[in-house]
This record gives structure tokens, C-alpha cells and sequence, in this order.
């Protein structure tokens, strides 16, 4: 009679072993791997908002400083929305591959720069008192546009949002962004201990001050001298991001096994492309990421003006345009025989004139190779992904260079079918039976003004163009953007939207 033995808990089904500091040794020579001793690297860094974009980004960065000799620039993660993160990465040690495709080529890296990754799912304790250790000296954020709970359209704290509502009237056990940076802050001080800087690494302009502005907002409501304090003590750095990084599929984390021969519970796939661009402010020190390719400066202002408009404001027109058409991907997009000469348009005769002079780099050339980066058929992007929160997305990416263009004298050509385009996206139904989900933090209030002012284009663009927290006034009451977008409106509801791109 055989004696039972304990399952080995390293296993998974299929027999295979999962990713973890035990398991580094078994790795194919070709996996990258961290080339520094993870057991005496301990946190400076505690980053807010733990998704697939900062592992591919701050985390990769990151890993190269550390693997240059740097001890405590660590990072813990803290996931705000769910504790899926921290049941993936945990049991492999917060180990994770970074998985770069393109041109067939696939490299798998693993990255250790994670430490730790908490959860504020059960209370702020925990990560309050992460925050506020004199070592943790950097608060980075990836929360995406909305996790800043601000008004889209004037960039300042939105007091009537329903999560800063009951953080301020709760503000010791925070739940929001500025409510946890807030109380953090506040904890800090109270112990002599001076301020972390806060690093926002979102796609908003000028993100820094944003996120100074809608801290200090908090925080004054708070209590007036804490406002004051964060206003005049506390550093936030503006940058600019880059690196197309989708939501990881099944098929995703069976080719990093195959890779691999191990399991990760939650790989990243990404593209080989990064940029990162910081101003460089920060009192109590940072990593050098310069080491890995980082450029530091006094001005991010262009790059990310650049970034936003260009990238992302194409990326949001290919979206609304290819939902419509059913098509899933941004790839699929790039294969459509009207999309990409549409954003060759957008960036020629809009966008491109509407960015200042960035240094070392020619913004034609620039939007090439967006189109190179763009057709990479490795990198699933959905469609369905870009098109959420385009309550928050359009101005930064769109409405704002359409403005510039009005007041330089200018009309803009393109901008306008790719609003007219979110206004029938917002419909969540093309009229013959495929539908999709409109996701949106003002998705109800959006979903409910389209579907009620359906009836002729003039009606849908006037009830949108109403909503004050996306389209500001002057450009909302600007005859030729109006006429336009009902124009396009117009066309996409009667000619359908293969005819009207085809006719464009
Ligand atoms: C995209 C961005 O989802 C979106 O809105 O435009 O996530 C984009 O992929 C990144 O900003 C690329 O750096």
C-alpha cells in the first residue's frame, strides 16, 4: 500500500510548474531574466492602479534600473479595483513575463520589479501605511483617465462624484485616487515625515498638474491648510507615456507558457516600442531611468501634446469608426481599405499643425511610424477596449486640437466625423442587429441623451454637445463644428459608414 503524499502545489494541471523565484532556473537561456539579486531590492516605489500598461511600462523600466545596481527602488503594486492581480502574481513570487511581439518575432522577459502587490479591496490600512514609510519616496499612478474623478472638460476635481462624495465624508478610510494620495499625505506630514512625489503615468495632458490640481482640490475640502501644504510641498511631475499595451488573452498566456515551459497566471504582451518622457522633479530622489532609456526633462508638454494627439486621438478615431463596422481589432482596422487613408487625413490636415515643435523628432515621420505600430498583427488591440471612456478621452485627444485649429482660423476636416462617429457609437446598435456595450463612467447619462435624440443628426449632435463635462462652450456653440458634425452624423445614420469613409 502506497503512503499518500501531498499534491505538490507548484503544479498546475497540466503537470507544468509555475513561475517563481524557485523556478527561474528552469527557464529556457532565452527568456530574459532579472539580472539582479531580488532578495536585497526592497520598495521606494508604491504604484496605484496595477494593470497590464504599468507591468509593460514602469515595471520594465524599472527592472533595467535595478539590474544597473540599485537596491530600493522596488515597487508594490497596489490593485484598487480587484484583488485578481495580487491571487496572480503572489504564488509566482510577482514575478511576470513581458512578452514583446512583432514581425514574428517573440521575446519573453521576466520582470522582478514588483515586490509586493496589496489590494485596498478590504480597507486603506494597508496601503496607507505603505504609503506613508520614509523610504516609500515615489507614488506612481496608472488609473486611466477617470480614475482621476475629474471633470473631463475643465480638468478640476469633480465634487459631485459619488466616490469623492464618501471619501470626504470619510476621509481616514479613502477608496478614491485623491482620497488615498490625500490621506497619505495628511498621515505623512502629521509624522514629520516630508511628501512622496506623485507620478501620474496616464494619458491626460499635462497629467501632473492634473493631478496636483485635483490632490489639492481634495485636500482642501479636507481642511484649507492640508490644501495649502500639498499645493506648495508636494511634487507631481508631468510625463508622457507610451507603449501599446493590451488586456492579456487566454491565447496570450498559452503562447508565454510555450514560451516558457511554465506557467504565468498573468503575463503582459506588449510591443516592442516605449517611450517615457518625466520632468524631472523629484525632492526626495528617483530611479534612474534614464539608465533604461528614459528621456528626463524640463518640458514634457510637446512630447506628450505629441503622444496624445497623434496616438491617441488617432487610436480613439480608428475605435468609434471600426465598432461601427464590426471590426475587432486595430490591426483588422489597419486592413480596412478606408481606415488608415482616414487617419492619414486626420493626421495631415488636423492633428500634425495643431502640435508644437518637439525636440529631436519630426511629426510626419512620427505619425509613420504610428501606422507601423498600429498594423502589428501580434498585438490584439480591440476596437471595443480604445472605445471605453470616450467621455474622458475626447478632449485631450481630440476636441482640444479642434479648438486650437478654430482659433488659429482653421476648420478642422476629420475631427468631426470622429465625433460624429462616438455620437452613433453611443447608440450601442448599428440598426441591423449587432450590438456592443457603450463603457463609459458617464455611460448611463450618454447612452440614455443618444438613444433619446435619435431621431434626426441636428437633435443627437445638440443633446451631446450639451454635456458641459466633455464639449467646452466655445466649441460647443462654434456653428462650423456643429454643422460639420451634424453633417457627419448625417451621413453615418443615411449613407451607412463603409459609404461615407468610401466617399471621403
Ligand atoms: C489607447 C491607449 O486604450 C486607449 O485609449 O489609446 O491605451 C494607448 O494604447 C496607449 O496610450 C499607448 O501608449
Amino acid at each position: 500500500m502506497s503512503t499518500p503524499t501531498a499534491p505538490d502545489r507548484s503544479k498546475t494541471a497540466d503537470g507544468l510548474k509555475r513561475l517563481s523565484t524557485a523556478t527561474l532556473s528552469h527557464l529556457p537561456a532565452a527568456v530574459g531574466r532579472p539580472a539582479y539579486d531580488r532578495a536585497s531590492v526592497t520598495p521606494g516605489i508604491v504604484h496605484l492602479g496595477i494593470g497590464a500598461f504599468c507591468r509593460a511600462h514602469l515595471g520594465a523600466f524599472t527592472d533595467e534600473v535595478l539590474a544597473t545596481g540599485a537596491k530600493d527602488w522596488g515597487i508594490v503594486g497596489v490593485d484598487l479595483l480587484a484583488p485578481d492581480m495580487r491571487a496572480a502574481l503572489k504564488p509566482q513570487d510577482c514575478l511576470y513575463t513581458l512578452m514583446s511581439r512583432i514581425d514574428g518575432v517573440d521575446r519573453l522577459r521576466i520582470i522582478g520589479s514588483f515586490l509586493d502587490v496589496v489590494t485596498t479591496l478590504d480597507g486603506a490600512d494597508e496601503v496607507l501605511a505603505l504609503m506613508c514609510r520614509p523610504e516609500t519616496r515615489i507614488v506612481t499612478i496608472t488609473v486611466t483617465e477617470k480614475g482621476y474623478c475629474q471633470d473631463a472638460a475643465t480638468g478640476r476635481l469633480d465634487e459631485t462624484h459619488a466616490g469623492i462624495r464618501a471619501d470626504l465624508a470619510n476621509p481616514r478610510a479613502p477608496k478614491t485616487v485623491p482620497g488615498l494620495i490625500t490621506e497619505a499625505l495628511r498621515l505623512r506630514r502629521a509624522a514629520g515625515i516630508a511628501p512622496f512625489t506623485v507620478l501620474s503615468c496616464d494619458n491626460l495632458a499635462q497629467n501632473g498638474r492634473t493631478a496636483r490640481r485635483i490632490v489639492t482640490r481634495f485636500a482642501e475640502l479636507v481642511d484649507a491648510d492640508l490644501g495649502r501644504f500639498v499645493e506648495s510641498e508636494v511634487s507631481f511631475p508631468c510625463t508622457m507615456v507610451d507603449r501599446i499595451t493590451p488586456a492579456t488573452k487566454d491565447a496570450d498566456k498559452a503562447a508565454v507558457v510555450a514560451g516558457l515551459g511554465l506557467v504565468d497566471a498573468w503575463p503582459v504582451v506588449t510591443e516592442p516600442f516605449r517611450q517615457w518622457v518625466i520632468e524631472d522633479r523629484f525632492p526626495l530622489g528617483r530611479p534612474a531611468w534614464e539608465a533604461a532609456g528614459a528621456i528626463l526633462t524640463d518640458d514634457v508638454h510637446p512630447f506628450e501634446t505629441m503622444k496624445l494627439r497623434c496616438l491617441n486621438g488617432a487610436h480613439s478615431t480608428l475605435a468609434y469608426l471600426s465598432v461601427l463596422l464590426g471590426i475587432e481589432t486595430v490591426a483588422g482596422a489597419m486592413a480596412d481599405p478606408d481606415i488608415p487613408r482616414i487617419l492619414r487625413r486626420l493626421w495631415d490636415e488636423d492633428i500634425v499643425a495643431t502640435v508644437p515643435p518637439v525636440p529631436g523628432t519630426d511629426i510626419t515621420a512620427y505619425t509613420h511610424d504610428l501606422e507601423h505600430r498600429f498594423v502589428n498583427p501580434e498585438i490584439r488591440h480591440l476596437t471595443l477596449q480604445i472605445s471605453s471612456d470616450g467621455s474622458q478621452k475626447l478632449g485631450p485627444r481630440l476636441l482640444e486640437p479642434a479648438g486650437e485649429i478654430f482659433a488659429h482660423g482653421g476648420r478642422p476636416q476629420l475631427i468631426p466625423l470622429a465625433v460624429a462617429a462616438w455620437m452613433r457609437f453611443l447608440l450601442g446598435a448599428d440598426g441591423s442587429g449587432r450590438t456592443w456595450t457603450v463603457a463609459d463612467p458617464m455611460a448611463a447619462r450618454l447612452t440614455g441623451l443618444a438613444q433619446a435624440n435619435a431621431t434626426t443628426p441636428a437633435a443627437l449632435v445638440d443633446a451631446l454637445f450639451a454635456v458641459r463635462e466633455i464639449f467646452p462652450a466655445e466649441l460647443a456653440g462654434n456653428d462650423a463644428f456643429r454643422a460639420d458634425v451634424v453633417g457627419f452624423v448625417g451621413r453615418l445614420t443615411e449613407d451607412g459608414v463603409r459609404k461615407t469613409l468610401a466617399g471621403l
